[in-house]
Formats: C-alpha cells, sequence, structure tokens
C-alpha cells in the first residue's frame, strides 16, 4: 500500500494527482505561512456558516414560506408551476407560405352541404397575409387566431417538420396542436433529450399506420415496454376541415403513472429539451391531379402549438430563471446544483445525488465534505512535508474537487470504487 512510501500518502497522492511535482519536494519544511491561510480557511468557513444561518432566520420572516422547505424548515419537495412550455418560444419551420407569395384557398361546405372555395394570398412580406412560424406560439385568442401555413401542397413522399427547441429540460404532460387546415392524413410527435441531437418518437398520427410508421394502430402498453411510442388512427379524418384540435397525453394508457415517483422509466420518457412535429402526408379528397385550385387548399396550418409541463429540477427547485448567459436554469436548492439540479453542490457528496419524492427530500449533506476538503490541505501541505506556493495550494483545491466529484458523480459511493476506498480509508 501507498502508506510504506514515506511523505507519498493515499491523501497526497490523489491530490497530488491534480498537482504535478507539488507533492514531490524533498524539503520536510512546514510553512507557517500556509498554517495561517488554512486556519483562516476554517475560521472564515464557520464564520460564514453562522452568518447565512443568521440571515436566513431574518428572511423567513420577511418573505413568503419557501416551498422547497416544510413547516419545521426541513428540506421536501418542490416543483416549478405548471406551463405552457413552448408560449413565444422559437419554432423552425421547413416550409412556410408567402415567400415567394403565393395562393392559398380554404374549404368550407355551405348550407346546402356543397363544398365551397374561398381563395387569399399568403405574402411574407406582407403584415396581414404572412403566416409565420412566430403564430404557432403566440398569445393563442379564440376570437382572433393567427396561424402558421406551410407552402401548398407539399405532400408525401416530401415533409413539412416544425421543430421546436425548449432550451432545457423540461417534464412534459401533453403535446397540443391546433388546426387551420384539415388535420394531416399522418403525422408524427418526435422528442429529444440532448438539444436536438437524436430523436426517439412520442406518438404517431395515421390513417395506415402499419404501412407508414410500421406501426399497429392496436398495440397495448405494458410495463415492459413503457416507452414505445403509440400509432393511432383516430385523428386522421379529414373532417373537421379547420379547427380540430390533437393532443397526445405523455403518460396516458402507461401502467407506472400512477407511481410516477418511483418510475425512472417514466421520469425519463416525459424528459424533452426539443420537440419535433413532422407531417408526412395531407388529407385531400383525391381531386389534387385534375383541379389545380384543389391542390391549392391542400396545406398545413396550426394556429397553436402548446406544450403543457414543468422546467425539470429533479424535486430541488421551485422555479426556473435566466442565469447570466441568459439561459434559463432550475435555482436549486436542497444542497443540490446543475441545469437540472441534477448533482450535488461540490462538498456535498456524502450520500449519493437522488431526486426529491414526495416522501423524501432526498437533500444533498455534506458537513463531512468540507471538513474532509480541509484535511486533504492540512495533509497535503504539512504532514507529507511539503511546501507549497500559493498558487499550487488553489491549484489543489481544483484537483480535490475534482477527484471528489470524479469519486462520488461516477461512482457515488466510496465502497463501490477501489480510488474512492483509498482516498476514505484516511
Ligand atoms: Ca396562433
Amino acid at each position: 500500500m501507498a502508506h510504506s512510501q514515506r511523505g507519498h500518502s493515499p491523501v497526497a497522492q490523489v491530490v497530488g494527482g491534480g498537482c504535478p511535482g507539488s507533492l514531490r519536494r524533498t524539503h520536510p519544511r512546514p510553512h507557517s505561512a500556509m498554517l495561517v491561510l488554512v486556519v483562516l480557511l476554517l475560521t472564515v468557513n464557520v464564520h460564514l456558516a453562522k452568518a447565512a444561518s443568521f440571515l436566513n432566520m431574518f428572511a423567513a420572516q420577511q418573505n413568503p414560506p419557501d416551498p422547497c422547505l416544510d413547516e419545521q424548515n426541513k428540506p421536501r419537495r418542490c416543483i416549478p408551476d405548471f406551463v405552457n412550455a413552448a408560449f413565444g418560444k422559437e419554432v423552425k419551420a421547413s416550409s412556410t407560405c408567402g415567400s415567394p407569395p403565393s395562393r392559398y384557398c380554404q374549404s368550407t361546405t355551405d348550407k346546402e352541404g356543397k363544398m365551397v372555395r374561398n381563395c387569399f394570398i399568403c405574402d411574407a412580406d406582407h403584415p396581414k397575409r404572412q403566416h409565420t412560424a412566430k403564430y404557432l406560439t403566440d398569445l393563442n385568442n379564440p376570437n382572433n387566431l393567427t396561424c402558421w401555413m406551410s407552402e401548398p401542397f407539399v405532400q408525401f413522399p416530401q415533409n413539412v417538420t416544425l421543430t421546436l427547441s425548449l432550451g432545457k429540460k423540461y417534464e412534459l404532460t401533453y403535446v397540443s396542436l391546433q388546426f387551420c387546415s384539415a388535420r394531416p392524413d399522418s403525422m408524427a410527435i418526435f422528442k429529444s433529450m440532448d438539444y436536438g441531437k437524436s430523436w426517439v418518437p412520442f406518438q404517431f398520427y395515421s390513417s395506415q399506420c402499419k404501412k407508414m410508421y410500421g406501426k399497429s394502430p392496436r398495440a397495448v402498453i405494458t410495463k415492459v415496454n413503457e416507452q414505445e411510442a403509440l400509432c393511432t388512427d383516430a385523428y386522421s379524418n379529414i373532417d373537421p376541415l379547420s379547427g380540430a384540435r390533437v393532443g397526445f397525453s405523455t403518460l396516458e394508457g402507461r401502467p407506472s403513472a400512477y407511481d410516477f415517483d418511483n418510475s425512472p422509466v417514466l421520469q425519463d420518457w416525459v424528459t424533452a429539451t426539443d420537440i419535433q412535429v413532422v407531417f408526412n402526408r395531407l388529407n385531400t379528397y383525391g381531386d389534387e391531379e385534375t383541379d389545380e385550385e384543389a391542390r391549392e387548399s391542400y396545406y398545413y396550418a396550426l394556429s397553436d402549438f402548446a406544450v403543457g409541463g414543468r422546467c425539470k429540477c429533479n424535486g430541488h427547485a421551485s422555479e426556473c430563471t435566466a442565469d447570466r448567459t441568459g439561459k434559463e436554469v432550475c435555482n436549486c436548492r436542497h444542497n443540490t446544483a446543475g441545469t437540472d439540479c441534477e448533482k450535488c453542490k461540490p462538498f456535498h457528496y456524502d450520500r449519493p445525488w437522488a431526486r426529491a419524492t414526495t416522501k423524501e427530500a432526498n437533500e444533498c449533506v455534506g458537513e463531512y465534505q468540507s471538513q474532509l476538503f480541509i484535511s486533504i490541505l492540512w495533509r497535503g501541505v504539512f504532514l507529507d512535508g511539503n511546501d507549497l506556493t500559493l498558487s499550487e495550494i488553489v491549484s489543489c483545491m481544483v484537483s480535490a474537487t475534482t477527484v471528489l466529484d470524479t469519486c462520488f458523480v461516477l461512482h457515488f459511493f466510496p465502497e463501490t470504487s477501489s480510488t474512492c476506498q483509498t482516498f476514505f480509508s484516511k
């Protein structure tokens, strides 16, 4: 064991891994300035903790109750509000009418049930004639519908896609599409969990599920395939010609939905950073080959693209806010950190990170780690007889953080890693 080598205890070795050469010096001369620095660090730490707890006490009297703490000020699960995560966000459309201006026709039926067509111009440069993708996620006022519209007759095998980036992870309850045109014959909803690098299907809609997507329209979800996308033929009729809404509920029909807290599979299933809608085939009456005006009446158009869910913070934050760069992040509590509160703060790895549940907040704990950090510094600087410069100590502090991160984030607990075991056996 490393013990036998004088001046190279396991702790010193681990820390030394990040400070090349700094612990290999052979001058065993305790440095009084370093001793003062470490004592100062300890003292400042204790005083800061006391001041923080005093300020917290004071703040608690003035501010409304903290949703992440219970009545006894103990951590409890907290979650951000339910929102339409798409509202006001940019949607990229692969096809939008109006550049150059084009004609489109709206089909309606008159009192006698006869088909009537009214034709208009879509012009991207005209404020009242444009049908921009911004209209997908603007305020949805039923008395003044604003519609995005694709170019006319982009028919299978060509498709039209809409891509919505949420900017961070959300846990979604539904995806809802309100049409200004007829519903498509075939469309698919995909989600990404890695900001658009890879996509997995969420739901398929088609009058011919098997032919279009290779899926049976009568498949059933059981506990063994809870992350499988289904296909339904129930929403692919050409009627109504406008105004229909298609909603996909992410948890509907999935058995573990009733025990969501204890189902990592479904927690993963509802998580998304981006949503993509792919329109594969237009619904038509079959008259597009013979009638030019008929072709102009077949396009995809939506008045609202809504995504209902909560900013994903794993039960450790009650709100998401913009960070210094304007990126949306969780306002993490319970000693957690990261965009989604998906890890423990440095020096709070006394037990493995876990998502909060309704019964247990699973907050990160770290008193032992702070003491350990000081002890690493102590051993590295004094007990092993090295003298380091201030910049080397700062470098060691960074290295120690990395070592702890590596131990606990990758291995979770010392028992599972021999490096960490050695590290902690001191
Ligand atoms: Ca709209």
